[in-house]
C-alpha cells in the first residue's frame, strides 16, 4: 500500500479516524486490540455514542404523541434519521423508509406481510447459495406454509453466483428473488443491478439483503431498482436494535400491517381499526428512539468520510491482506470472487478455526470463527467452519501484518 503519513492513497486519514473510535484504544491480553470482526458488528464512533447520550440526557421523551417540548425534540431527531436514511439509500420518499430492528426483521417483515398476501401454492421463491440464515429461513418457513418452492442460485469455486443457472430458474411462477448484495461469509459483491433486471424481466420482485453492503459502498435503490432493500444499523457503525427496510411505495401501500399496536393505527374501535399512512403503518409500538437517533449520527459519520473513499480504501486493504495471507503455507482463502468486499475468510490445513481464533485472541486479534450463519456456504466448500477477518475503514495495513504474525504463531503452536 502507498502511504503518505497516515493518509492513504484512497484519501482516508486512518489515524485520525481511529481517534474517533474509543473502543480501539485498548489492549487485549497485553497487546493492542486488532478488531477484525466488523461484519458481525462494527465499532461506534464518539459521534454515535454522544448522540445517544445526548438524547437520554437532554431530549428523552416518547415520539409522535406529545405536544410538549421534549417530545417535539425527540420526534424531530428520530424523523431526521428517516431523511438521512432516505438520502443514504437515495430513496424517493421518506414514506418508503421503515425502521426495523435490523436486517433480520426487515426480511421477516416482507415475508410476513408481502409474502403471506402474495405467495400461493406452486409459486416459487429464489434465493442464492451464499445467503445468511436470515435470508434463508424466513423464506423457507413461508414456502412450507404456502406449499411454495424455494429455489437456489448456485455459485462457482470462487464464490460467484452463476447467472446462466439463475436465468434457468426464473419462470412465470417466480414471485420473489431475495439475495445478499455482499456475502458475509465470502465477501462476494453480487451484481445486484443485473440480478434485479433479470428478475423483473420474469415478472418477479426483488429483496436485497444489504447488511454487508451498506457499511462498504454507495447504495442507490433507484439505480438498482430494488423492490425491497434492508440493512442493520449496528453494522454501519450505529447501535444495535435499529435498522432500515426500504420498499417501493406502491408495494408497501398494498401490503397489510406487520404488527398491530400503537402508532400504526389511525382510528380504533372494537368493530374496526383503520391503519396509519406509510411509514407508520409498519411501525407498531414505541420504537428504538435512541437507536434511531444513533443511527442518524452513524450515517452522517459515514457520509462525512465518503462512501466512495471508504470503498477505495477498503479495497486497498483487501488486496494487501489477500496477498499477505496467500503467502502463508497451508492457508486457503474461501471466497475469491473478482468483485469482493473486505472480508478474508480462510482455512489452514490441519488446524481447526476455533483453535486459530483462540490463539489470535491471545495476540489481541479479534476474528470470527465458525459457520458465520451461512452453513450452506460451508457445506458447499466442504469445510465445517472458517476463520474470518472482516475489515472496516478504521483498520490498517499494520494490523494485517499483525494478523499474519499471529497466524505464524498459530502454526508454531499447532504445526
Ligand atoms: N444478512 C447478512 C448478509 C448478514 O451478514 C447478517 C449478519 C444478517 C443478514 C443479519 O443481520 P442482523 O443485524 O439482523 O443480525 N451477519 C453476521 C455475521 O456475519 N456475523 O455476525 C452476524
Amino acid at each position: 500500500m502507498t502511504m503518505a503519513g497516515s493518509v492513504t492513497a484512497a484519501g482516508i486519514d486512518v489515524e485520525k479516524i481511529r481517534e474517533d473510535f474509543p473502543v480501539l484504544k485498548q489492549t487485549i491480553h497485553g497487546k493492542p486490540l486488532v478488531y477484525f470482526d466488523s461484519a458481525a458488528t462494527a465499532q461506534k464512533p464518539f459521534a454515535v455514542i454522544d448522540a445517544i447520550r445526548k438524547f437520554h440526557e437532554v431530549d428523552c421523551a416518547n415520539i409522535h404523541r406529545g405536544v410538549h417540548e421534549l417530545s417535539q425534540r425527540s420526534t424531530a431527531a428520530y424523523e431526521e434519521t428517516r431523511s438521512k436514511a432516505r438520502r443514504f439509500l437515495n430513496a424517493r420518499n421518506n414514506s418508503e423508509i421503515i425502521f426495523v430492528r435490523g436486517t433480520t426483521e426487515g426480511i421477516n417483515l416482507v415475508v410476513s406481510s408481502w409474502g403471506r398476501r402474495n405467495v400461493r401454492e406452486g409459486d416459487e421463491i429464489i434465493i442464492s447459495a451464499m445467503e445468511h440464515h436470515s435470508n434463508i429461513v424466513p423464506w423457507q418457513m413461508l414456502c412450507e406454509e404456502r406449499s411454495a418452492k424455494l429455489r437456489v442460485i448456485p455459485m462457482n469455486d470462487r464464490g460467484e453466483l452463476i447467472l446462466e443457472e439463475y436465468e434457468k430458474l426464473l419462470n412465470p411462477r417466480t414471485r420473489m428473488v431475495a439475495f445478499g448484495h455482499v456475502s458475509n461469509a465470502l465477501g462476494t459483491i453480487n451484481p445486484a443491478r443485473q440480478i434485479i433486471q433479470m428478475a423483473h424481466r420474469a415478472g418477479a420482485l426483488t429483496l436485497v439483503d444489504g447488511a454487508q453492503a451498506a457499511p462498504h459502498m454507495n447504495i442507490d435503490v433507484q439505480a438498482l431498482d430494488s423492490d425491497f432493500y434492508t440493512f442493520s444499523g449496528h453494522k454501519v457503525f450505529g447501535p444495535t436494535g435499529i435498522g432500515v427496510l426500504h420498499g417501493k411505495m406502491r408495494l408497501l401501500n398494498a401490503m397489510p400491517p406487520y404488527q398491530g399496536g400503537g402508532d400504526m393505527i389511525r382510528t380504533v374501535t372494537f368493530e374496526k381499526t383503520t391503519y396509519n399512512d406509510l411509514p407508520y403503518k409498519f411501525e407498531a409500538g414505541t420504537p428504538n428512539i435512541a437507536g434511531g437517533i444513533g443511527l442518524g449520527a452513524a450515517l452522517d459519520y459515514m457520509t462525512g468520510i465518503g462512501l466512495d473513499k471508504i470503498a477505495a480504501y477498503e479495497h486497498e486493504l483487501l488486496l494487501y491482506g489477500t496477498e499477505a495471507l496467500s503467502k502463508i503455507p497451508g492457508l486457503r482463502l474461501i471466497g475469491t470472487a473478482r468483485e469482493k468486499a473486505a472480508v478474508l475468510s480462510f482455512v489452514i490445513d490441519g488446524i481447526h478455526p476455533h483453535d486459530i481464533g483462540t490463539v489470535l485472541d491471545r495476540q489481541g486479534i479479534a476474528v470470527r470463527t465458525g459457520h458465520h450463519c451461512a452453513q450452506p456456504v460451508m457445506d458447499w466448500f466442504h469445510v465445517p467452519a472458517t476463520t474470518r477477518a472482516s475489515l472496516a475503514f478504521y483498520n490498517t495495513a499494520a494490523e494485517i501484518d499483525a494478523l499474519v504474525a499471529g497466524l505464524h504463531k498459530v502454526k508454531e503452536v499447532f504445526g
